[in-house]
């Protein structure tokens, strides 16, 4: 029994939200370090109907989820085309695809940033055929999350030569792209660890700075995911924020994650409710920034005490607290206080501009009467700024 959805349900995803979920995620039968599975492995298109019942967009895959590691051409080729079909019949599309560098026994030490040069080159020609698949799927962005290019044993390599050689693949693979004439931008997706004690370039902030020494940067961004900048207990919301700067935030990984854990993928919103607001507020551009235009892909499964019905249930509840999350997000950016509260802390000018540095302007900045303890001495008005976005997140305003 899936919960009630009424046809005019306020909160019903449309395919203008672009909600997108991975085959894995949904997919997840719930094994774990110290469990089996508790679920059914399901069919790619089992998925793909369901999916859209639930009122999903989009679904993502690594390559293996839906072509079995080591299938021949003639099976790839009946199962792409069995694939498409359930896409169209469900009318779902494929955003985004990526690569299982992490699985088979080979990747164990690595993918891209292997000692190994062969296993380099495995990993080089496995992507170039997930880029193939992607593409032939209509995906418009490949991830790139690097599970297993970390280390344990660091005396095992030069953490320099791993990016370096990060650097290499991530060059070679733009070029094969720009080659083939593919229209596809990749996303590069951090995480500090698990499963490898630490894993190379771990966090959205290194990814920025590891983007901007690319061959071909205008071509690469990144793919931040709540859990995993959470786990390095950092702000997901500053995070997020950077990438939107630098125009660089290519896709998103949306779930829910408590600092400290291992990588929980939880349902969107179910954790630190104040971040997903926050965060959802950033993406949807409510307090006036530019609005986020990708896809809002939920990267996260469902609790192992579920069932299959409880994976639907799942599924619908990330997409139904997102839009919940947007409402409240508008009700608090249009409420007069708040907006009064925001102004008075932002709007004042001053002369000279503090942008643009001529020595005349250094000269007037030296001249200007500033008083700091008066400065110092002003409240913020915080408290009730915040309290005013506890009140809407928990719908009690506007009364
Ligand atoms: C894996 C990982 C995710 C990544 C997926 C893409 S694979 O499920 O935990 O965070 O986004 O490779
Ligand atoms: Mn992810
Ligand atoms: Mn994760």
């Amino acid at each position: 029994m899936l919960s009630p959805m009424t046809e005019n349900d306020r909160y019903a995803p449309t395919p203008e939200d672009q909600f997108s979920f991975g085959l894995w995620t949904v997919g997840n039968p719930g094994r774990d370090p110290f469990g089996e599975a508790v679920r059914p492995q399901l069919e790619p298109a089992e998925i793909v109907c369901k999916l859209a019942q639930c009122g999903a967009w989009g679904v993502n895959l690594h390559d293996n989820d839906l072509v079995p590691f080591g299938s021949s051409a003639a099976e790839r080729g009946r199962i792409v085309a069995a694939f498409k079909k359930s896409l169209r019949d469900a009318g779902m599309v494929v955003p985004m695809a990526t690569t299982n560098l992490f699985s088979h026994p080979v990747f164990k030490d690595g993918a891209y940033t292997s000692n190994d040069p062969k296993v380099r080159a495995f990993a080089l020609r496995k992507t170039m055929e997930g880029i193939d698949l992607g593409v032939e799927l209509g995906a418009r962005t490949y991830v790139f999350w690097g599970g297993r290019e970390g280390s344990e044993a660091d005396a095992c390599r030069d953490p320099r030569t791993a990016i370096s050689h990060m650097r290499d693949a991530i060059d070679f693979l733009c070029a094969y792209v720009k080659d083939q004439g593919y229209d596809i931008r990749f996303a590069l997706e951090a995480k500090p660890n698990e499963p490898r004690g630490d894993i190379y370039l771990p966090t959205t902030g290194h990814m920025l700075h590891f983007i901007s020494t690319l061959q071909h940067e205008e071509m690469v961004g990144v793919n931040p995911e709540v859990a995993h900048e959470t786990m390095a207990g950092l702000s997901f919301v500053h995070g997020v924020a950077q990438a939107m700067e630098a125009r660089k935030l290519f896709h998103i990984d949306l779930n829910a994650q408590r600092i400290g854990r291992y990588d929980q993928d939880l349902r969107f919103g179910s954790e630190d409710l104040k971040q997903a607001f926050l965060l959802v507020r950033l993406l949807e551009g409510t307090s006036g920034g530019q609005r986020y235009g990708g896809p809002r892909h939920f990267d996260a499964h469902a609790y192992r005490t579920e069932d299959q019905a409880g994976v639907w249930e799942f599924a619908r509840g990330c997409m139904r607290t997102y839009k919940i999350l947007v409402e409240r997000a508008l009700s608090f950016d249009s409420d007069p206080e708040v907006r009064d509260l925001v102004a008075e802390h932002n709007d004042a000018e001053i002369d000279p501009a503090l942008t643009g540095y001529s020595r005349e302007k250094a000269d007037r900045l030296r001249a200007l009467d500033l008083d700091a303890d008066a400065l110092g001495r002003r409240g913020c008005g915080y408290e009730r700024l915040d309290q005013l976005m506890i009140e809407h997140m928990l719908g009690v305003r506007p009364a």
